[in-house]
């Protein structure tokens, strides 16, 4: 009796131990499987991380791709149906025309007008880029002939249809100062602007100056000579800016302000609030 009392609690014992080794077990497998399932999952989190990020690169590379097959400056706008708009401008904002005078002074000593500037009312901007150039469309009111023909009645020489200062760099502890808004940090200028010959044909440029001012460093290109940089196409304007011509690249964040030209409110209210684009 005595030793099957004994031999009772030992087998007890062993039934105690096993029951903990299988529970040992049970829990270092569970403990194993959970710390596998948990770097399993830090993988396929990883991996699905990865994955998440790899499309949109992926897709981006596409879209970029597919910008830089479509995108061509040839007065042909279909290509930028699916760019979205980088600025919407309100119609009938500005005034219909300027008064233009050559200098000359009435005997009151007024300027006396001589002729009429008549505006370009933007109503859109879109903005897009491949690696070698920053593509802009300008989207008008009206057809640029009427435009031309108004302006062809009192021989206008030509005239500026908007400006954007750009911050190249995004910082507004570089560049320069905006004149009217007092907005700091922008170290490029590019102006659109209407030329035109003696016989009155009207075409479009546009010119890249670095601020502060430096005439020698200006960048300039016309429709009539430049088709592969600006072309047009009833109310709208297409262009192609080289990005080494702006100093910067592909995939870095630019600021712009945009303003164009015959305002009706002031110099400060004709600008378009700041925008932060990654190019
Ligand atoms: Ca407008
Ligand atoms: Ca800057």
């Amino acid at each position: 009796m005595e030793r099957l009392k004994l031999r009772e609690p030992r087998s007890y014992t062993c039934y105690f131990i096993l029951i903990l080794l299988i529970i040992e077990i049970i829990f270092m497998s569970g403990c194993t499987e959970g710390s596998l399932d948990n770097e399993s999952n830090n993988e396929i989190n990883k991996i699905q991380t990865d994955k998440d990020d790899e499309p949109k690169t992926v897709e981006n590379k596409e879209e970029f791709t597919k910008i830089k097959e479509t995108i061509t400056i040839d007065g042909k706008i279909k290509d930028w149906a699916n760019i979205p708009i980088f600025l919407q401008d309100e119609k009938g904002d500005i005034e219909e025309y300027t008064n233009v005078t050559d200098g000359s002074l009435d005997e009151n000593g007024q300027f006396i007008i001589t002729g009429r500037s008549y505006n370009y009312d933007v109503v859109s901007i879109k903005i897009t880029s491949d690696d070698n150039d920053l593509f802009i469309l300008v989207e008008l009111a009206d057809d640029l002939e009427k435009y031309f023909d108004k302006n062809r009645e009192y021989k206008t020489k030509g005239g500026m249809i908007g400006k954007f200062y750009v911050d190249i760099d995004n910082k507004k502890e570089s560049g320069e100062e905006e004149l009217f808004t007092k907005l700091k940090g922008f170290e490029k200028k590019l102006v659109i602007a209407v030329s035109t010959n003696p016989d009155y044909e009207y075409s479009i440029s546009y010119w890249l100056d670095v601020i502060p001012f430096d005439f020698s460093k200006r960048y300039e290109k016309n429709s009539d000579e430049n088709i592969n940089f600006i072309a047009v196409s009833n109310n709208f304007i297409e262009m192609a800016i080289p990005l080494e011509e702006l100093e910067i690249s592909k995939g870095q964040t630019i600021r712009i302000i945009f303003s164009e030209k015959g305002n009706k409110g002031t110099f400060a209210d004709a600008f378009s609030e700041e925008i932060v684009k990654r190019i």
